[in-house]
């Protein structure tokens, strides 16, 4: 196992669409592994291949208290939502910057587990927003993309002043 450098914003690589895997293989499930102990070392309750600089549809999840509930998804596909609702969101390339985020209350989602099984996942509540912003992650969108350009401006120019000081 090992732990990944995560890239922050506004590095162009976090903007780089993931490609489907073709075959979950040893290698994805050696990925996965990587991702699970880099997401609970942050930590975080997610992390997206795309955060490691791995072009490939690979997300995990774990939003449970004791973090005894991972959830490897591989291919993730959204078939359907309901509902609105807000969450405050945070971003392992987005440290420091929490802001409010409008995205879908419930979703059903259709993915490959790590035995290559095709699975479906009814998620709400903070399962439900966390897969949302990973799948952004794989189709190179942040959450900030959802705030205004002056605060997202902000937010990019803070990041490079704290890039910038430890060079
Ligand atoms: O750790 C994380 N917390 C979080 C809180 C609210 C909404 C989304 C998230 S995901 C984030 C980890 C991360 O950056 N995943 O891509
Ligand atoms: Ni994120």
């Amino acid at each position: 196992m090992a732990l990944l450098p995560i890239l922050h914003f506004p590095d162009p690589r976090l903007r780089t669409p993931a490609r489907p895997v073709a075959e979950v293989t040893e290698e994805i499930r050696r990925l996965a592994a990587d991702m699970f102990e880099t997401m609970y070392h942050a930590p975080g309750i997610g992390l997206a291949a795309t955060q490691v600089n791995v072009q490939q549809r690979v997300i995990v999840v774990d939003v449970s208290h004791d973090k005894d509930q991972p959830i490897c998804l591989v291919n993730p596909e959204i078939l359907g939502t309901e509902g609105e609702e807000e969450m405050e969101e945070g971003c392992l390339s987005v440290p420091g910057v929490f802001e409010t985020v409008r995205r879908a209350e419930k979703i059903r989602v259709r993915y490959l587990s790590l035995d290559g099984e095709e699975t479906m996942i009814d998620a709400d509540g903070l399962l439900a927003v966390c897969i949302q912003h990973e799948i952004d992650h794989l189709d190179g969108r942040l959450f900030v993309d959802y705030l205004s350009t002056l605060k997202r401006d902000r937010i990019r120019r803070k990041l490079e002043k704290a890039h910038a000081e430890v060079l």
